[in-house]
């Protein structure tokens, strides 16, 4: 009887509380609201709007500005000595050219490509196109690769508002997506590119955020890494390969 009661006041003292816990839980913090662009088939407007968004444009101007935007197309003349190799430095937009952008791959290296990649396999010539003329970029033995940011022309870790990427040739829904950090590592969404509308094959995917809030983004390129011996599903194969172009992302600021 005793030890009933002793566990009858016991229990009413754990409810007390856990409700006394409910009471004072601070509600958890609203998930930052993305601004998300699309476009397929003749995507030069909304490519342009979404560089609007982000503000002017900082080139290659070192060291941090205070508003605007980064743009990377691949088309340099610096660019020049690597192109159609598989060997492009992952940190060539912070050294070569200050723009604030470093890559990593789970794949052997990147690759810049003024042949629409036709070097690696001939078919991909009728696959692949560019935004801008004419060269355009892809991981090399994978399809991820991740963009890092930094301050322009320092190796001091940045974040940025957010970032819009034009692929080329995207077949299949939902497999070619743009994922981003904060700094602390969580996710702060994934999004899909829109497959293409048309022969050109060009979508646009853009994501940004009021703040600079994104640390790093994963870009997967459809099902699969480019190959000699590998096709298109457009072209008898059975993977959706998706190559990148432009990438323009608001101004690196210094992460804190
Ligand atoms: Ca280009
Ligand atoms: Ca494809």
């Amino acid at each position: 009887m005793h030890i009933t009661r002793l566990m009858a006041v016991a229990a009413i003292v754990a409810l007390a509380a856990c409700s006394s816990d409910k009471v004072t839980a601070p509600p958890p913090p609203p998930a930052p609201q993305a601004t998300v662009t699309t476009a397929t088939g003749d995507i030069a407007a909304k490519v342009d709007e979404f560089r609007n968004s982000l503000g002017a444009s900082n080139g290659g101007t070192a060291g941090e500005q205070a508003t605007g935007r980064r743009e990377i197309n691949w088309d340099g003349a610096g660019a020049n000595p690597f192109d159609n190799r598989n060997d492009f430095p992952a940190d060539f937009f912070n050294t070569n050219v200050k723009s604030g952008a470093v890559f990593t791959t789970d794949g052997t290296g990147f690759r810049n490509d003024s042949t629409d990649f036709a070097e690696v396999n001939p078919a991909y010539a009728q696959q692949f196109n560019f935004f801008s003329a004419k060269k355009i970029f892809a991981p090399v033995g994978s399809n991820q690769l991740d963009q890092l940011f930094e301050v322009a022309g320092q190796p001091t870790p940045a974040v940025t508002r957010g970032i819009g990427i034009v692929f080329s040739d995207v077949d299949l829904a939902d497999k070619t997506t743009i994922q981003l950090f904060a700094q602390d590592g969580s996710s702060l969404g994934s999004y899909s590119a829109p497959v293409r509308s048309d022969a050109a094959g060009l979508s646009f995917l853009g994501i940004t955020y009021a703040d600079a809030i994104v640390a790093r983004v994963r870009i997967t390129l459809g099902t699969g890494a480019l190959g000699a011996n590998v096709n298109d599903v457009s072209a008898g194969g059975t993977l959706d390969l998706v190559v990148l172009d432009n990438m323009i992302y608001g101004e690196p600021h210094k992460a804190f």
